[in-house]
């Protein structure tokens, strides 16, 4: 990957001082780390190559890559570089130091109008970007939006990303936020991303996803039944949008008709939000957190230290998976 504005050159974690776990994932950590030679902050997420091949997950990491290294956008977290050794691979990604959006909507409960449409705006953004690249997200969910020092958000985790021309069959994504065509293995599109977006806005109003159960077959029954109610307080052009996103029809739903994304753009829900605006980061966000300096973590939950089993190699013919890594 060629060099870009504020990037870096890291062979080996020993160039980083090591920090803090930021987040967890199945296949490993994302971990605060000061690059030595700069005096940088960075994300870097280490992910175990053992685990990748054993939950069949080396395409989707190459693909993350690839994605990630072609996306350049306010909302996108940046990625800086990468590198391996022999039981792991290394994602140096732009430090965001506002924490997770989720934690912030848990301690809200939930958000009012303004704040709803400032962020969902920005998702809004993010798709019209991705999908103009034929690129698909497919894990829109409050625990992947990170929010930056002015409060706006920066999408991260690209594991589920995709380039797709038309349709493609793999199952993925949460429980609560997985569109009709999915779980129905129909063969799915940039459509996903709209629906996902539906389940956003009503979360950010309700304070929970429309589809809830304790057990995951619960919600995708609620899923195929399709039926949302709407809590009193949820305005009327909050609802129609919610209403317009949330449809199993991919020919009716809002994103996927013949104006785009500009459906969504220009439904009454935004009236007066200017995207330029918002895309320019002129406007002033509903939360500022609170930033020490760049090196803060404070913004981010506090998780154990891993105890790490010794890590297993991946057979030298295996090796050759991540040449392109
Ligand atoms: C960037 N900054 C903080 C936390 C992060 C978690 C995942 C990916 C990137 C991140």
């Amino acid at each position: 990957m060629a060099p870009r504005g504020q990037d870096i050159s890291a062979a080996s974690l020993s160039d980083f001082e090591v920090g803090v776990t930021l987040g967890t994932g199945s296949f490993g950590r994302v971990r605060f780390a000061t690059h030595k030679d700069t005096t940088t902050p960075w994300a870097v997420k280490v992910l175990k190559k053992s685990e990748l091949v054993r939950l069949q997950q080396v395409e989707h990491v190459i693909s993350e890559k690839t994605i990630l290294d072609q996306c350049k956008h306010p909302f996108i977290v940046h990625l800086a570089c990468t590198f391996q050794d022999k039981w792991y691979l290394y994602m140096v990604l732009e430090y965001v130091v506002g924490g997770e959006f989720f934690t912030h909507l848990r301690n809200a409960g939930r958000l009012d109008i303004i704040s709803t449409k400032f962020y969902s705006a920005q998702v809004t953004l993010i798709f019209e970007y991705l999908h103009a690249r034929d690129f698909i997200y497919r894990d829109l969910k409050p625990e992947n939006l990170l929010l930056d020092k002015d409060g706006y958000v920066k999408i991260t985790d690209f594991g589920f990303a995709k380039r797709v021309i038309y349709k493609t069959y793999t199952l993925c994504g949460t429980p609560e936020y997985i569109a009709p065509e999915v779980l129905l293995n129909k063969g799915h599109g940039r459509g996903v991303d709209w629906w996902t977006l539906g389940i956003l806005v009503y979360e950010m109003m309700v304070g929970q996803p429309p589809f809830i159960d304790e057990d995951p077959m619960g919600i995708y029954q609620q899923i195929l039944i399709g039926k949302v109610s709407f809590p009193r307080f949820i305005e009327r052009n909050a609802r129609s949008l919610i209403k317009k996103l949330l449809v199993a029809d991919l020919t009716k739903r809002y994103g996927c008709l013949k104006g785009g994304a500009l459906d969504v753009n220009k439904h009454r829900f935004f009236q007066g939000v200017t995207f330029n605006d918002i895309l320019a980061k002129k406007a002033t966000g509903p939360v500022i957190p609170l930033v020490k300096d760049q090196f803060d973590t404070s913004n981010y939950e506090a998780y154990p230290d891993s105890i790490e089993e010794a890590p297993i190699s991946v057979c030298t013919s295996g090796a050759d998976l991540f040449a392109s890594f």
